[in-house]
C-alpha cells in the first residue's frame, strides 16, 4: 500500500512541504477546486498540479473528486454533453498519468453532519451526526459551504434543488448512475484510469434524497453495471462503518479486486443512526482497524490509503473541517505502523 494524504492545492491551509514531512506519506490525493461543471480538466492544469506535488518529493496518485454534475444524477437532457466533458477530463487524467479517480454520486450534498464542532472529553473537536437533528433541520435556512461541497446553498436554492429530486427515487438514481458508468468506464479503461465510487456518508437517505451506495448489496449492484476493473470502489471505513450491519472485513473480501482506494477513519456509534468521529486507533471507536488492515493485506491490496478526517487538536487552525494536519499525521502513522506490524508478524510466522 501507499500512504497518501489529501491536499487541496494552493488554497489549502496545510502546505505541501509539511505533508512531505510526515515520514510515512508518499503520495497526494489532489483536486482542482472551483472548476465549473462544464469545463474540461486540461492536461496542462493536471500536469502543473502534478509537477508541484513531485517537486515536494511526493507523487500524485488520486484525484478526489471530479464532481459529477447534478444534471447527470438527475438524468436531465444536458447530461450527454456533460458526460462528454467528464470523459474528456478522465482522458486527460490518463494523459497526465494519474491512475485513480475517486468520485461520488450523492445528490446535492456530499458528506453530511449535523454537528461540525462535537467536543470529545479530551477537548479535541470532531464532527457528529444525529438523525433526529437532521430530520428537524430547517431546510429554508440553507447550508453553508463545507469541505466537500463546491458551494453553499441559500434556503431558496436548497429547496429548489430538493424539488428537482422529488421524482428521483433510489432506482431512478441508480439508472442514472448506470447510464453515466456505461459511458465513462470504457473511456477510463482506454485512459488507464481506475474509477472508484465513494460510499454515501452517512449511508442512508437524508432530506428525503435517494442514496444508493450504502452496503454490500448496493455496492455489488453498482459494480455489476459494467464488469470492468475500471468500475471500482473507494472503500471508506468511516462512511460504511456507521451502519452497524455493515461487516467491513467481509466487504473488503467481497470487493477485493475492485477496491482502488481506501479511506481509513474511525467512528463511534451512539445509536442506530447517530455517531461522531474519533481518533484512528481501534479502541476509540467501532471500527476495528487491525482487522480491516489484516484483510487488506490478505487480499494483496497495494493501492493508495489515506487517513481521511482528523480531529482538531493542539489548537490548530483548521479552516476545512476534518482536514487539519496534526491529527491526520498521527492517524497516518498509526495506520502505517499497524500495517507494518501485521506484515512483519506474518513474515516472522512464515519463516518458522
Ligand atoms: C470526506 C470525503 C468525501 C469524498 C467525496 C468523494 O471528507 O471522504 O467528501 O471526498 O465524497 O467524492
Amino acid at each position: 500500500m501507499k500512504m497518501t494524504m489529501r491536499w487541496f492545492g494552493d488554497g489549502d491551509s496545510v502546505p505541501l512541504e509539511y505533508i512531505a514531512q510526515v515520514p510515512c506519506v508518499r503520495g497526494i490525493v489532489g483536486t482542482l477546486e472551483g472548476m465549473p461543471d462544464d469545463q474540461v480538466w486540461t492536461v496542462e492544469t493536471l500536469l502543473a498540479y502534478k509537477s508541484k506535488v513531485e517537486a515536494s518529493g511526493l507523487s500524485l496518485d488520486v484525484i478526489e473528486s471530479i464532481p459529477v454534475p447534478e444534471a447527470i444524477k438527475l438524468g436531465l437532457p444536458e447530461r450527454d454533453y456533460l458526460i462528454e466533458i467528464y470523459c474528456e477530463s478522465v482522458r486527460n487524467m490518463g494523459r497526465a498519468g494519474i491512475p485513480v479517480l475517486c468520485y461520488n454520486f450523492m445528490p446535492i450534498l456530499d458528506w453530511m453532519r449535523t454537528d461540525m464542532n462535537y467536543i470529545l472529553p479530551d477537548q479535541s473537536v470532531v464532527t457528529g451526526y444525529s438523525h433526529g437533528a437532521m430530520q428537524i433541520f430547517d431546510l429554508s435556512k440553507g447550508l453553508e459551504t463545507r469541505v466537500a461541497w463546491a458551494k453553499g446553498y441559500s434556503g431558496e436554492e436548497l429547496l429548489a434543488a430538493l424539488k428537482l429530486y422529488e421524482a428521483i427515487d433510489d432506482n431512478a438514481l441508480f439508472d442514472n448512475l448506470a447510464y453515466f458508468l456505461r459511458r465513462v468506464v470504457p473511456v477510463a479503461e482506454e485512459a488507464g484510469v481506475l474509477m472508484a465510487i465513494h460510499p454515501d456518508d452517512p449511508p442512508w437517505s437524508i432530506m428525503g434524497l435517494p442514496r444508493i451506495v450504502r452496503d454490500a448489496a448496493s455496492i455489488q449492484r453498482i459494480l455489476d453495471i459494467t464488469d470492468s476493473r475500471h468500475n471500482g470502489l473507494t472503500f471508506c471505513s468511516g462512511s460504511l462503518g456507521v451502519w452497524e450491519q455493515n461487516d467491513l472485513c467481509a466487504m473488503v473480501r467481497q470487493f477485493a479486486s475492485r477496491i482502488h482506494f481506501v479511506h481509513l477513519r474511525n467512528v463511534r456509534r451512539i445509536g442506530k443512526q447517530d455517531f461522531y468521529e474519533v481518533a484512528h486507533p481501534s479502541e476509540n471507536g467501532n471500527v476495528d482497524m487491525a482487522a480491516i488492515i489484516r484483510m487488506l493485506i490478505d487480499i494483496g491490496y497495494s493501492g493508495p490509503i489515506r487517513p481521511d478526517h482528523g480531529r482538531r487538536i493542539w489548537n490548530e487552525n483548521v479552516p476545512r473541517t476534518g482536514y487539519g494536519l496534526y491529527d491526520r499525521a498521527l492517524g497516518s502513522m498509526y495506520l502505517y505502523g499497524l500495517w507494518q506490524g501485521i506484515e512483519e508478524e506474518r513474515r516472522t510466522h512464515e519463516q518458522k
